[in-house]
């Protein structure tokens, strides 16, 4: 049996989004120990092949210390061979970390568009892998590689993309993946994971650990079996850290009291029951977002709600409320403002000068 880990989109010092510039040391930490864990989980499941399907590291931002943790990893799993496809983050060429620097001898990195296979003859197996380089261009339809030989089990590792987009990358069609006559065929690019169900023999691992929050939900790697051409997959996870992203409806809330208080116990309740539904309670950064139709004398201040709710070090908020005037003459302003903004092309504009015009009028009432 062949056992396989299939990773990608590390992106090893690219910028997080932060809650507080502190955190940034720490998101730095909570990678590396995840990227760790995954080496731990190598070693003692006897994994015989990582697959690295690109985007190991941001080749623009990349530290040496960074460049060296990575190695050393690696080479703490002498008895497992890393292939790596360069991906559009860490492109090859002559200047890029995989040619500049040594790498561990388990470390195999493919250098070029033209398909590379590399035999595995103890395991039956033949590897192929491409390179994005510096020179690859946006969407460059290829050709799908094929295996040279059938009677091997066949992989193919490969950052691409299966819609026409514009990232320098290679650009398949599913269907030729599909019927391709690889056994396995180990995907990045894609930051989340192609399914749940694992149906096709073409998957995208998702990103290692997110780095944002359009990154949430479960992060990881792929466990690849395959065992007399029978391929079965199941989704590991490593990563401490995960981003979240909880709405909140705070139409109900009432102008009258203390609405600060409201919103922060709304807020409280809602990343309760999120957190709740997890396997067990993890480093977190919470983006909360104020929603739903509010009315211009809802009065409330972001600053002092973030300050009164629970982990208010792990939380940013964010208004995307609408406000719905009750007086006619600022209902008649808003008309008039949206209609300016459509036509300008700007749609956003009505909403953030409703809310500049309301603060305006709080801080008047205040005065009072
Ligand atoms: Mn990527």
């Amino acid at each position: 049996m062949i056992k396989l880990i299939h990773f990608s989109d590390t992106h090893f010092c690219r910028p997080f989004d932060l809650i507080s510039q502190e955190d940034f040391s720490v998101r730095c930490a909570e990678l590396k120990n995840s990227f760790s864990h995954m080496m731990s989980y190598i070693n003692e499941n006897e994994i015989n092949i990582a697959l690295v399907a690109g985007d190991l590291f941001d080749a623009k931002t990349i530290s040496s210390d960074t460049l060296s943790f990575i190695k050393n990893s690696l080479a703490s799993c002498p008895h497992c061979r890393f292939f790596i496809s360069p991906g559009d983050a860490d492109p090859y060429g002559e200047t890029s970390p995989y040619a500049c620097v040594s790498w561990p001898p388990n470390v195999h990195i493919f250098k070029s568009a033209v398909p590379e296979q590399v035999h595995i003859d103890e395991l039956n197996c033949d590897i192929y892998g491409v390179a994005v380089t510096s020179s690859t261009s946006f969407s460059e339809p290829t050709d799908t590689p094929e295996p040279f030989s059938v009677n091997r089990t066949n992989i193919l590792v490969i950052h691409g993309e299966t819609e026409k987009k514009r990232d320098p990358v290679y650009c398949f069609s599913e269907k030729d993946l599909r019927e391709s006559d690889f056994d396995y065929i180990a995907m990045g690019h894609h930051h989340n994971i192609s399914s749940s169900d694992f149906g096709h023999k073409y998957n995208y691992c998702g990103c290692f650990s997110g780095h944002g929050f359009e990154e949430c939900g479960e992060k990881g790697a792929l466990l690849v079996l395959i065992d007399n051409g029978n391929v079965s997959v199941k989704k590991l996870k490593f990563s401490s850290h995960s981003y979240l992203n909880i709405s909140v409806d705070i139409s109900e809330v009432s102008t009258y009291g203390n609405t600060d208080t409201a919103i922060a116990r709304l807020i409280d309740e809602k990343l309760g029951e999120a957190l709740e539904k997890r396997s067990k309670i993890e480093s977190v950064s919470v983006c909360a977002s104020l929603t739903g139709n509010i009315s211009e004398r809802l009065c409330y201040d972001i600053h002092a709600i973030n300050k009164l709710v629970e982990n208010s070090d792990k939380i940013i908020i964010k208004d995307n409320t609408v406000i719905t005037p009750v007086s006619p003459l600022l209902s008649a302003m808003k008309a008039g403002i949206t209609e300016e903004a459509r036509v300008r092309g700007c749609e956003d504009l009505a909403e953030r000068a409703m809310r500049i015009i309301t603060s305006q009028l709080h801080a008047i009432r205040k005065e009072r």
